[in-house]
């Protein structure tokens, strides 16, 4: 496929058709959107940032990833989706077009390629990413324990075995230390979101404590705020607060991270729903599921453009 106009936008995608797309994509709208390969995955494959621009050099930015687990597919999904909506809306809606006249957006959608390519060839509900060591039997690193905030300890696991494993030390995977290298010197990322799935739940750090991080009220405020405007548009409700309080303590993942890197913006989203379906979200609910997510996007974005520091 040449173009993006026959692409599928309510329908789930391979790997190979996702990148053509991005090619494609970036082409059409080559003056706001730009690919850039940040690294490379255990397997050899391009991880891939779409990034949104309209001019000036390294101005503050927001982070979007999705697909750092394998089989959370509607996270893609809905990633494909924001990014048509992001240039599609930029002039016309005032929230994106003022975003984007202040700062740029960067976008990983398959964050997890080889975990993720090997939910389409052999295991639907593979997590990990796909690396493997010397003496150790089994395959796959937590992407989202990998990382070096609290590295290790609690709600994650030392065995290789564990779909929580991980990993030998922080960054060890290229797929993490891709993101760290890129958001380390790019130096002005000012709001990371991390999107998975599934449990319908919109939260920030710390995962791997119970302490409250230093913004904490803010960091409530806002996510109730984002989690009403997403309730507006389908009726789906979301719960937020600490990742640690709402969910579960996990240590080592990606938004910890992002915040004691100085990214005081940092949250997770875990997207529809609540376990009926649970990974295996229906093809008919991506588009809605990404029109909600959107409304709640759009609330960050726009108060981290409103408070800069
Ligand atoms: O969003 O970072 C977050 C919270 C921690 C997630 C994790 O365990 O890595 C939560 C799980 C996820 O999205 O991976 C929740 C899902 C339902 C799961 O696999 O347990
Ligand atoms: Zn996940």
């Amino acid at each position: 496929e040449r173009s993006t106009s026959s692409f599928s936008y309510s329908s789930y995608h391979t790997l190979e058709e996702i990148y053509t797309w991005i090619d494609n994509f970036a082409t059409e709208h080559s003056d706001i959107a730009s690919k850039i390969r940040i690294g490379y995955s255990f397997e050899n494959r391009s991880i891939i940032v779409l990034k949104f621009s309209t001019g000036g050099s390294q101005r503050p930015a927001i982070w979007i990833d999705t697909g750092i687990h394998a089989r959370e597919w509607i996270t893609h999904a809905t990633g494909i989706w924001t990014a048509r909506k992001i240039v599609n809306e930029y002039g016309k809606d005032r929230i994106v077009t003022n975003v984007l006249n202040a700062m740029d957006i960067f976008m990983e959608i398959v964050s997890n390629p080889d975990g993720f390519a090997f939910t389409h060839s052999m295991n639907r509900l593979w997590r990990k990413n796909k690396s493997s060591r010397p003496g150790i039997f089994c395959i796959g690193v937590d992407l989202n324990r990998n990382w070096k905030s609290g590295f290790g300890g609690n709600g994650s696991n030392n065995n290789p075995c564990s779909e929580t494993y991980h990993g030998p030390s922080p960054q060890s995977e290229p797929e993490v230390a891709a993101i760290v290298d890129f958001i380390t010197a790019h130096g002005n990322i000012k709001a990371l979101i991390s999107i998975h799935s599934y449990s319908q739940m919109l939260m920030y750090p710390y995962g791997h404590t119970l302490e409250p991080v230093s913004n904490q009220e803010e960091l409530y405020s806002l996510a109730k705020d984002a989690v009403q405007a997403l309730y507006e548009v389908h009726g789906m409700e979301y719960i937020f607060g600490s990742i640690s309080t709402t969910l579960y303590v996990a240590s080592g993942i990606t938004v910890d991270w992002a915040y004691d890197s100085g990214i005081k913006y940092s949250f997770s989203f875990e997207l529809r729903d609540t376990g009926h379906y649970g990974f295996l979200l229906p093809a008919a609910q991506i588009v809605p599921t990404a029109q909600e997510t959107w409304l709640a996007i759009q609330t960050i974005m726009e108060h981290t453009l409103n408070h800069p520091y």
